[in-house]
Formats: C-alpha cells, sequence, structure tokens
C-alpha cells in the first residue's frame, strides 16, 4: 500500500491543515499545579487495565514542553492545533472551585498558539473526567453534565476572547459505550443501561456547553461537537437480517448522538431496540431542547469501516472489529450483530485500511444535513514504527494511509460535501489509552525514556502538504526532510 493515485490533488487555499491532540495523552504532570485526579489515573492506575501498567503520569511531558512543541507546530506550518482541556486540571473535583494554575496553563498555550500564528481549536472534554465526578455516580447520573454546565461557562469565559472554535465533547460514543457498557476504557463500568444512561447526560452536556458557548459568544462562535461516526455496512446489502444489523448499530453509534443534537429527538428504533436494557427515564421533559443546539461545525474521526450481520446462534459469534464496537454492544443492544472480520491491509490496532468508508461516511453526512460544515477533527494510524540507522522513521505506511484518507477527503469533497479542514492524529505519539504507549499515532516519534522528539517521514510529507496545498506523492516522503 505504499502508491496512491492521489498524487497531485490540490485543496482550497482556505482549507484548515491541523494536527491533534488530547490532554491526558500528552500532558503528563498529574499531580502538578493543583490537578485533581481523574478517571483515567484510577483506571491506569489499576492493575490489568492498561497494557504494561502504563500511565499518564508523564505521557509525552507536554505540560513541561509547550514552548518547544508548539515551535514544532510552527514549523510543520498548522493553521490550527486541535488540544483538549484538563477538566481536574481546571477544577480539580469537577464542582466548585478553579484551580487558577490550571486556567494560566491553558491560557499561556493559547497565547503562544496565536503568537505563533496558529489556532487553538479547544475541545472542552476528551475523557478525563475528575474522579470526584465518576464517584458520584459518573456520566450515568445526570449532576455529571449540570456539573459539565458549570465548567463550560468557566472556560469559555476565560479564553472566549481568543478562541472561537469550541468542541464540547471528543467521541461520547467512547466515554459512554467503552466507559460504561464494555469496561475497556475507564472507569470500567459494565452495564448496559449506565451506558445509555451515560449517553443521553454526555449529550445533555452537549447542550449545556453549547449554551455556554452562544451565551458568552454570540453570533462569532463555532460551536462544535467531535462524533467517531461510523460505517457499518450489511454483509448481504439484499438481507434483511444484515440490513437490520446496520440499522441497529446506525442507531447506537449514529444516530443516538445525531439526532438529539442536530434534529431534537432520540431515535425511535434506539428507543425501541434498547426497551430490555432501560425505559429512557433519564431523558427528562425539556432535555431534548438542550441537547438540540445545532451545530457551527461537526467534528468527524475517521479511522476505518465495520462489516455486520445479524448472528444466528448457529456458530460461534463473529466479534472482529477492533474498534470496540464488538465489546461495547452486547452489554447494549446489540447481542445479535456479528462484527465480521474485514478485508486488510491493518494498521497495528487492528483496524482495516478503508478510505471509501471515509467518501462514503461524508456524503452520507452532507446529504441529511447539507447545511452543515464539517471539519475531520481526527485521522491518523498507528504502525509498528522503527528508528532506522539513519536515526529516521520511514513511516511510508503511515504516509500512504493519509495520503489515501485526505484523498477520499478529497472525493467527498468532489461529491459536493463541505469538509473545512483535516486534523491529522496526532501530532505526536501518545498514551493510547488501554494500550498505552504501545501504539504510536503521532507524525512525530517521542523517544519515552528522553521525550525526545523526531519528525517520522509522515511529518515531512505533511509538512510539504500544508505548504503547497496538493498531495505530495507517497514516494516522496523520505527525501522531503
Ligand atoms: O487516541 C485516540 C483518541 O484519543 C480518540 N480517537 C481515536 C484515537 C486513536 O485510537
Amino acid at each position: 500500500m505504499t502508491t496512491t493515485p492521489s498524487a497531485g490533488r490540490t485543496f482550497p487555499h482556505d482549507f484548515v491543515w491541523g494536527a491533534a491532540t488530547a490532554s491526558y495523552q500528552i500532558e503528563g504532570a498529574v499531580d502538578e499545579d493543583g490537578r485533581g485526579p481523574s478517571i483515567w489515573d484510577t483506571f491506569a492506575a489499576t492493575p490489568g487495565r492498561v497494557l504494561d501498567g502504563h500511565t499518564g503520569t508523564v505521557a509525552a511531558d507536554h505540560y513541561h514542553r509547550t514552548a518547544a512543541d508548539i515551535a514544532m507546530m510552527r514549523e510543520l506550518g498548522l493553521d490550527a492545533y486541535r488540544f483538549s482541556l484538563a477538566w481536574p486540571r481546571i477544577q480539580p473535583i469537577g464542582s466548585g472551585a478553579f484551580n487558577q494554575k490550571g486556567l494560566d496553563f491553558y491560557s499561556t498555550l493559547i497565547d503562544d498558539l496565536l503568537e505563533a500564528g496558529i489556532d487553538p481549536v479547544v475541545t472542552m472534554y476528551h475523557w478525563d473526567l475528575p474522579q470526584a465526578l465518576e464517584d458520584a455516580g459518573g456520566w450515568p447520573n445526570r449532576e455529571t453534565a449540570l456539573r459539565f454546565g458549570d465548567y463550560a461557562a468557566k472556560i469559555v469565559e476565560t479564553y472566549a476572547d481568543r478562541v472561537t472554535v469550541w468542541t464540547t465533547l471528543n467521541e461520547p460514543w467512547c466515554s459512554a459505550y467503552l466507559g460504561y457498557g464494555s469496561g475497556v476504557h475507564a472507569p470500567g463500568r459494565t452495564d448496559g443501561a449506565d451506558a445509555l444512561a451515560a449517553l443521553h447526560h454526555l449529550n445533555l452536556a452537549h447542550g449545556l456547553g453549547g449554551r455556554a458557548v452562544r451565551d458568552i459568544l454570540g453570533d462569532t462562535s463555532q460551536l462544535s461537537l467531535t462524533l467517531n461516526l461510523h460505517v457499518a455496512r450489511p454483509d448481504d446489502p439484499e438481507s434483511a437480517g444484515d440490513l437490520n444489523a446496520a440499522r441497529k448499530i446506525d442507531a447506537l453509534a449514529n444516530r443516538g448522538f445525531l439526532n438529539p443534537v442536530l434534529d431534537g429527538y432520540y431515535p425511535p428504533d434506539l428507543i425501541e431496540d434498547t426497551k430490555e436494557v432501560t425505559d429512557w427515564s433519564f431523558v427528562k421533559p425539556g432535555d431534548l431542547e438542550i441537547t438540540h443546539t445545532g451545530l457551527d461545525v461537526l467534528g468527524v474521526n475517521f479511522y476505518s469501516t465495520q462489516r455486520v450481520r445479524t448472528y444466528t446462534g448457529d456458530h460461534a459469534r463473529v466479534m472482529a472489529d477492533g474498534h470496540g464496537n464488538a465489546a461495547a454492544s452486547p452489554w447494549i443492544a446489540a447481542d445479535d450483530v456479528e462484527f465480521l472480520v474485514q478485508p486488510g491491509p491493518y494498521t497495528q490496532m487492528g483496524w482495516n485500511v478503508d478510505p471509501t468508508g471515509m467518501t462514503e461516511l461524508l456524503v452520507r453526512l452532507s446529504r441529511t444535513y447539507p447545511d452543515l460544515p464539517m471539519m475531520i477533527t481526527e485521522n491518523g494510524a498507528s504502525f509498528a514504527d522503527e528508528v532506522a540507522p539513519d536515526g529516521r522513521v520511514h513511516d511510508v505506511e503511515r504516509v500512504s494511509y493519509l495520503a489515501r484518507h485526505l484523498d477520499a477527503v478529497g472525493q467527498a469533497m468532489d461529491a459536493g460535501a463541505d469538509v473545512r479542514g483535516y486534523f491529522v492524529w496526532s501530532l505526536m505519539d501518545n498514551f493510547e489509552w488501554a494500550y498505552g504507549f504501545h501504539r504510536r499515532f503521532g507524525i512525530v516519534r517521542v523517544d519515552y525514556e528522553t521525550l525526545e522528539r523526531t519528525w517520522k517521514d509522515s511529518a515531512y510529507w505533511y509538512r510539504e502538504l500544508l505548504r503547497t496545498d496538493v498531495l505530495p506523492p507517497v514516494e516522496q516522503a523520505a527525501q522531503l526532510a
């Protein structure tokens, strides 16, 4: 998969080129300057939860290296940098007093980005819930959404003079279903009813955060929500059973988030599918008016596709999807869905490389919501990078993955999708959740012994793309240093 027909594709001059990270994955400094504990500190410290017991205690040490990291972003030529605020750094127990040192850390980061000519694109929440809120019930508890509303109001008020693009949540699918359904993410709970209550309270939190953004910024706000939407295709598109399996996953993973935010309701089929699990009484009168914020820009994270069929019970159930759907679904509603092995190639995560899914998803979204601009807020790949004898990381598979997906974005744009920008996941190697440091997604390598940053070939290739707005040939990546 080294060559690609995409070389030469040109993107509009005002297309926003960025890179993304998240607080717990890169910052480290978990005990410094008044930061409170998060659910990921607790989860990572629990034996058996994260591969080899890795934790985010140091991570990429970004907290102490922000100036150098911003210099690197400038050198890359980024238009924008997407990062998240650590709620427990700003409000250590998720309610009550705010921590000035935490607020100051991000204030300096924002100022320094602006000084470097890089737009800050802020995510309010990328999974590091203050542990105190989890102790009080976590996302299945309505109070958590209300506390998020207070936190959102404080941060928007603090940074509104410098930040206009506000993403409330990153991938609430993961927070709800992996955190409370399959338990493979923090806080590691396994209860289908809790997972669905979490889904609603995350949607409610988005709504409350969105109100803060709109109240404080008015017309200048760019309200966003980042979703990891799924392309779950029926194995046999002629089979009613397989179509039904795809519909179920679509309801759980896509419409359960899109509909309350963009249309003001929960999909009736989702409520019906899950009626054995919950009665949805956690949705209170008026909630859907709050969730129904609309969006100024939808954040789309895309990595791979799924192929599903109805499980009929006549063989051992196939659960090959590496994204966590397979693990999460039995706890929720889709215990009659099989996730089939996809054709390769695969990334080191076991995710299939299928850029056609990117085009399909963006075109579908643009047809369903024709007036809604989109940004690719994450796309990238983990491969087993090696440092070559010349000291470089020749990550041609990653370059190819990026080129093919960017071409797929371009194809969606050709078909009418309004895509305004692209953020590579990730700027640098980081703590990949339950996989610890065993999966590297960065275009910049982090040596976890020395914390030194080394540009991979993909970083040079990306810089060339950002300089020209034209997709460079994959084969040229190694020569671009
Ligand atoms: O590392 C994660 C990120 O935190 C959220 N989206 C998917 C990435 C790769 O797994």
